[in-house]
């Protein structure tokens, strides 16, 4: 079991993202759940769930990178015993801080689990702007430090310089990180992704 942190501030695509890495692995013949961690409702619909034979577990309540972090383990136990997904999905709060989700997933125990990269979304129309603000600027800046790889999104929205200034800012930020440009909703660059948690 697989589990990937699909990471990101409030409203860069996580939720999009998901739903369509979801679909390209469910089409190559792998099970997938997914877990979020929603303040209100549950975000993936109930067709897309049937459509692609997905399990989907919602931790409210609070954040899964602080005081959920129990919950967030004894969930991955759970799905392990009831479904064994090849790929477990997680969309942490968009104010989450990767590390810590990573420390959850360590917490479960009796499992085989295997930590696939943490993937953090940049909002390739409003990052750079939520970056400079001094207070979202720091949520921002801490996700991309501890990511895997940073996924510059909504690329389909954005021009081919904005996009590079985007990465220079990134590579600041993250020297090691990969960086991929994507755009969750029209497809571009998600089966280069696909190819990096498979
Ligand atoms: N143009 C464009 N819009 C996108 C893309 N991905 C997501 N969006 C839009 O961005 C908005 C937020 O997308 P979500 O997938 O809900 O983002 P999220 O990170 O899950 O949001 P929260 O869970 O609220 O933090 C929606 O209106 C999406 O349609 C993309 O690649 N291109
Ligand atoms: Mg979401």
């Amino acid at each position: 079991m697989k589990v990937v942190q699909i990471a990101g501030f409030l409203g860069s695509g996580k939720t999009t993202a998901i739903i369509a890495l979801s679909r390209s692995l469910a089409e190559k013949g792998k099970k997938v759940a997914i877990i979020v961690n929603e303040i209100g409702d549950v975000p993936v619909d109930a067709k897309v769930v049937s459509e692609y034979g997905l399990k989907v577990r919602d931790i409210g309540g609070g954040c899964i990178c602080c005081e959920l972090l129990v919950s967030l383990a004894y969930t991955l136990e759970e799905l392990a015993r009831s479904y064994s997904p090849d790929y477990v999905l997680i969309e942490p709060s968009g104010v989450s801080i990767p590390s810590s989700v990573k420390d959850g997933i360590g917490l479960a125990k009796g499992l085989n689990v295997e930590k696939g990269p943490v993937i953090v979304l940049f909002d390739g129309e409003r990052g750079q702007e939520q970056l400079s603000d001094e207070d979202l600027g720091k949520f921002i800046k801490r996700q991309i430090a501890g990511a895997d790889i940073v996924t510059i999104n909504k690329i389909d929205a954005i021009e081919d310089g904005a996009a590079r200034s985007h990465e220079g800012l990134i590579r600041t930020i993250n020297p090691n990180a990969k960086i991929l440009r994507i755009s969750a909703k029209n497809g571009l660059g998600l089966e280069e992704l696909v190819k990096l948690i498979i």
